[in-house]
């Protein structure tokens, strides 16, 4: 158990130094051995990429002058340069010191003037260690489970390091939508949400009229009872790593190791849910947490795609949305099926919502998952989802792997982040889960963060600035749409960004004011409107913090006429949607036919305006229900 905390935690801390190290050690080689020329030549250059990214302190330098050089011989390389000693580590390390820079000297420059001297062995910046660094401080904190030495995501993502600081709360519930929970297990029970209500309350009776009779434990939406008893063993699973009960000295343990797990039973014996049967549940949290103060943070969300939960619907997207305003995180699966969202979305996981992190599946490695899908604007981070240990019904235990054991991974650091520091807006809890994590090279390019979490990172972040292009994806259609990216240093807004679209030189300033299409102001996520006309091909994105995005403009819609009165039909005609798929036609919010894409993705559709509409411009919108691609165009009443 104790080797996990000893090999790992200091991990992280120890990397950091060693990427800035390894250039000049080099370079320190070839200077001994006399290849001076040439590597004086490549110094400066390694320098500076050494240094790129990181933080040091400014006017000094470590440097380890070579074994038998005297203390005035190094004193005198030092005058030569115009520094002076500020502290000798002698009595650590031989020869080793921090220096004092003469002002205007800058680091590199030093690094390149350092390393020319035959008596130095090596010179580096003085890197700033940040709060991160706890994590090196080795202030862990290992529960006494029998089987948490099976567990190998707790010390990858740096568990026991955020353990010192908080285990969770049993104030804080995490709403597990899945197929129910076995709340009797020996490891979850003493963490199964109870509504007291109806725990202690008359049987067959609705004691807190909140429409659920007996609902305890939580509700079943998928076989209409209020019993969400697991009779699949997948949410049990799920439910074990937010919060299998901690230091118990019993099984394993979950992210928290005190927290309430609320289960809504969304999916049945075989793992098929409805639209109505999540949506009961989103519905169940709104009431649970706005009516009855149950402090429900997130919510667990392992499932996505047909039949678990299906494509791009209205209904599916208006629910979450109605959990923005109560502040419920949700961390959806990205998915099983290795794909990149982005060109063909998963949903939920994909639909464009503030409160949404989607989550994609690593393994011990920190490798993507060969079963995870990902998406560099669709899909936010990764977290352990091979081989997870966790609890199953009656009593037993077992290591399964999906995105499905990734995602409350997450769903429980929200809870652990809240637990630790109630101050924490919701959306602040989503910065710190994407900002706080480690880098690693599997998610770069293929999530919007590039990192897999860690708890630590998240609980103690300070100075991490973190960029992604949100929307559109890859590909979208003709209409007025919303350009989001999100800007952060840790919890806050990192603040404005611009973007400018070619062809056509089309710069947008992107706000974060909570107006028009920008859903939560100063979350620090930043939103632009932009419509790009029918047909019109390839856009490059480029920001003002220099990363680029390619989108490209597919689909199109057109009218047989573009006006006309109120009663009359139009014919509309698409393209560019996938072909075979389910779109739906709607005149403004209403739908009014659904119809299937040919073999090319071509639509026809024949629009009925509705008597009420009022004269004036209307809009016409066709939104696939697989690629999640919409196009609009306009008509006018007459
Ligand atoms: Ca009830
Ligand atoms: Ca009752
Ligand atoms: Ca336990
Ligand atoms: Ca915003």
């Amino acid at each position: 158990m104790s080797h996990h905390n000893k090999s790992n935690a200091p991990r992280r801390a120890r990397r950091l130094v060693l990427a800035g190290l390894v250039p000049m050690l080099v370079l320190a080689i070839g200077l001994g051995s006399g290849g001076v020329s040439s590597a004086s030549s490549a110094r400066p250059q390694a320098a500076s990429n050494a240094l790129a990214g990181n933080d040091f302190v400014a006017g000094q330098l470590l440097v380890r002058f070579a074994p038998g050089t005297s203390t005035a011989a190094a004193s005198a390389v030092n005058a030569k340069l115009g520094a002076t000693t500020a502290k000798s580590f002698a009595s650590l390390v031989p020869n080793l010191q921090l220096v004092q820079l003469k002002p205007g000297l800058s680091v590199s420059q030093a690094l390149a003037a350092y390393g020319q001297q035959a008596s130095v062995r090596y010179a580096q910046p003085n890197w700033v260690s940040h709060i991160d660094g706890l994590r090196a401080s080795s202030v862990t904190k290992t529960p006494n489970d029998p089987r948490y030495g099976e567990q190998w995501d707790w010390p990858k993502i740096d568990a026991p390091s955020a353990w010192s600081k908080s285990t969770g709360s049993h104030n804080v519930v995490v709403t597990d939508i899945d197929t129910g929970m076995d709340y009797n297990h020996e490891d979850l029970a003493a963490n199964a949400w109870k509504n007291t209500a109806e725990c202690k309350g008359k049987k067959g009776v609705d004691d807190d009229k909140n429409g659920y009779v007996d609902d305890c434990y939580g509700i079943d939406t998928i076989n209409g009872d209020s019993d969400p008893i697991d009779d699949q063993g997948h949410g049990t699973h799920t439910a074990g790593t937010i919060g299998a009960v901690g230091n118990n000295g019993v099984g394993v343990t979950g992210m928290n190791w005190n927290v309430q797990v609320m289960p809504c039973k969304s999916h049945n014996s075989s793992g098929s849910g409805s639209v109505s049967s999540i949506i009961e549940c989103f519905q169940y949290v709104k009431m649970e947490k706005g009516k009855y103060g149950y402090d429900i943070i997130a919510t667990n969300n392992s499932y996505g795609s047909c039949p678990e939960a299906c494509d791009n619907n209205p209904a599916t997207k208006e629910a979450i949305a109605a959990l923005v305003k109560p502040g419920v995180i949700m961390a959806f699966a990205a998915g099983n099926a290795p794909r990149d969202n982005d060109i063909r979305p998963n949903y939920p996981s994909n639909y464009d919502l503030p409160n949404i992190i989607g989550v994609a599946a690593t393994d011990v490695n920190d490798g993507l998952a060969s079963f995870s899908q990902w998406g560099l604007r669709s899909v936010d981070v990764g977290a352990p989802g091979v081989g997870v240990l966790s609890t199953f019904p009656d009593d037993t235990y077992g290591s399964i792997s999906g995105t499905s054991m990734a995602t409350p991974h997450v769903a429980g650091l929200a809870a652990l982040l809240h637990a630790g520091d109630k101050d924490l807006d919701w959306w602040a809890i989503r910065n710190l889960i994407l900002a706080g994590g480690d880098k690693v090279s599997s998610l770069d390019g293929k999530t919007v963060s590039g990192r897999r979490i860690n708890a630590a990172g998240s609980m103690s972040c300070s100075g991490v600035k973190l960029f992604g292009m949100l929307s559109p994806v890859a590909t979208t259609g003709s209409m007025k749409q919303a350009v989001e990216a999100l800007n952060i240093n840790c919890a806050k807004p990192a603040g404005d960004v611009s973007v400018t679209i070619n062809p056509g030189s089309t710069k947008l300033a992107l706000k974060d004011d909570g107006t028009g299409s920008d859903v939560v102001a100063k979350d620090g996520i930043y939103t632009a409107n932009w419509s790009p006309a029918c047909g019109s091909g390839d856009f490059k994105f480029k920001f003002s913090t220099g990363k680029t995005y390619n989108v490209k403009v597919a689909a199109c819609v057109k009218l047989d006429k573009k006006s006309g009165q109120a009663g009359t039909s139009v014919t509309v005609t698409g393209s560019g949607y996938t072909a075979g798929e389910i779109v739906d036609v709607f005149f403004d919010s209403k739908m009014v036919d659904t119809v299937d894409a040919n073999g090319q993705g071509k639509i026809t559709a024949t629009v009925k305006v509705p008597k009420s509409a009022g004269k004036g411009k209307h809009t016409i919108m066709a939104s696939g229900q697989t690629s999640g691609i919409s196009a609009t165009a306009t008509f006018k009443v007459t």
